[in-house]
């Protein structure tokens, strides 16, 4: 049986993540996306709440929630502003890597610092270089004695300024492309330079940082799974989190919809609210029934990692179609403001300008396509519980 409807616990979680979105996030959204400003207050209130780290075991002092209350979150927290829920969320992009390959030791540790207090952590993958081509990047990590050493420079981490530790990917082997990848777990230290914050044309609250390693030293122990296998590590955090952006886009798409609908019926033209003319209404039936598939699509790909399947396909099903209907949708959006639409004293244009980031991170629609089409035409036969069973092993 097929059964959409949520359970009472799923329902509160909902309720719990809308709440904060209006009360705590809506209220100062647009003026945080005016002036850039780093959701500091917002960031520890979340963390008290639960809405932050929601996903990370009870052992490690997370609410061990499943993978559909992960989108239910993102999905009311991006309504309340993409940027601040962008920031809510790193955490658990920064955390899967360290979950799928890092020993009890290190989950214990960088884990349990997340939830101790309202920490963050970032997820270091894309670099000037290596953006979709990420086997291209020049990162590397030497292993000398019982360390390695780390040396490179990324860009575009989410939260990176701020982050006390990162998930690293680097070069272990240079002439080995994607299985020359190794993942570590890198803490923050003097030579962990910030050496930029990012000025956005959207997402301006979230903290978009480049990141140079400099001769940065880890303990050999804080490789995660085993050396050369990043790549794949990186694959299947991916596989986790692309739902939730998924679902972040949904979010941006609602808000989009709901100032779009309310204003066409206010907004008076040829003596009737706009509303009255098809043409808006058959805008307003499309911006509807895309943001029910994208949502769908969004829980489709949780329920699949709830019950512990591989999602490679329906993740990237979810993340192409919600960040493509989030931009067509808060575009439409504008259109029906019209010239209102078009500037900042409305609250729409801010929409269409996160909605763009939503096709771009964590993958564009463009590799979404890609990773659609060779699972169509070329599917991978992967045993990924036993992928994860060596990889905890490691
Ligand atoms: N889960 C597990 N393993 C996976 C996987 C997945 N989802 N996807 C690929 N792999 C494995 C493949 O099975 C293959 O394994 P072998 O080495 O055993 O053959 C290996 O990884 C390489 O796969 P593939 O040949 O598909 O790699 P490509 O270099 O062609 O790259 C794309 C694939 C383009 C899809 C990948 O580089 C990608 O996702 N790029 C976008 C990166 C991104 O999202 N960046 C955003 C920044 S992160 S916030």
């Amino acid at each position: 049986m097929i059964d959409f409807t949520l359970t009472e616990q799923q329902r509160n979680i909902r309720e719990l993540a809308h709440d904060f979105a209006q009360k705590e996030i809506r209220p100062v959204a647009w003026e945080y996306d005016r002036d850039a400003t780093w959701p500091e207050q917002i960031i520890r209130k979340a963390w008290d709440v639960g809405l932050m780290n929601s996903q990370l075991p009870e052992k490690y002092g997370g609410a061990e929630a499943s993978y559909v209350d992960g989108v239910l979150i993102g999905e009311e927290l991006a309504w309340g502003c993409a940027a601040i829920g962008t920031t809510l969320g790193t955490n658990e992009l920064a955390a899967a890597p360290v979950l799928l390959g890092g020993s009890e030791k290190i989950k214990a540790e960088f884990l349990g610092m997340l939830t101790e207090e309202p920490k963050l952590a970032s997820f270091c993958l894309t670099e000037p270089d290596a953006g979709s081509d990420v086997s291209a990047m020049r990162t590397t990590a030497v292993r000398r004695g019982d360390k390695y050493v780390i040396n490179g420079s990324k860009v575009f981490i989410s939260n990176g300024g701020y982050a006390d530790w990162y998930t690293v990917y680097a070069k272990t082997d240079k002439d080995a492309g994607h299985r020359g990848i190794s993942a570590f777990v890198v803490p923050r230290d003097d030579t962990v330079i910030v050496d930029k914050h990012e000025d956005k044309m959207g997402l301006r609250a979230s903290n978009t940082a480049g990141i140079s390693f400099n001769e940065t030293e880890v303990p050999a122990e804080n490789l995660l799974g085993d050396e050369n296998h990043g790549f794949k590590l990186a694959m299947m955090t991916l596989d986790r989190t692309r739902p939730g952006v998924a679902a972040m886009a949904t979010g941006i798409a609602r808000a989009a919809f709901e100032f779009a609908t309310e204003y066409s019926k206010q907004r008076v033209q040829f003596g009737v609210p706009i509303a009255m003319h098809q043409a808006i209404q058959f805008m307003i039936a499309d911006m509807a029934t895309e943001i029910e598939a994208a949502r769908l699509l969004a829980w489709q790909s949780a329920v699949l990692l709830d019950q512990g399947r591989r999602n490679t396909l329906q993740s990237s099903h979810a993340k192409r179609f919600a960040a493509d209907a989030a931009m067509k949708v808060a575009t439409d959006a504008v259109q029906i403001y019209g010239g209102y639409g078009f500037i900042k004293d409305y609250p729409v244009e801010k929409l269409m300008r996160d909605a763009k980031i939503m096709q771009l991170y964590e993958g564009t629609s463009q590799i979404q396509r890609l990773v659609i089409a060779r699972e169509i035409l070329l599917p991978r036969q992967v045993d990924e519980p036993a992928v994860e069973r060596q990889l905890a092993a490691a």
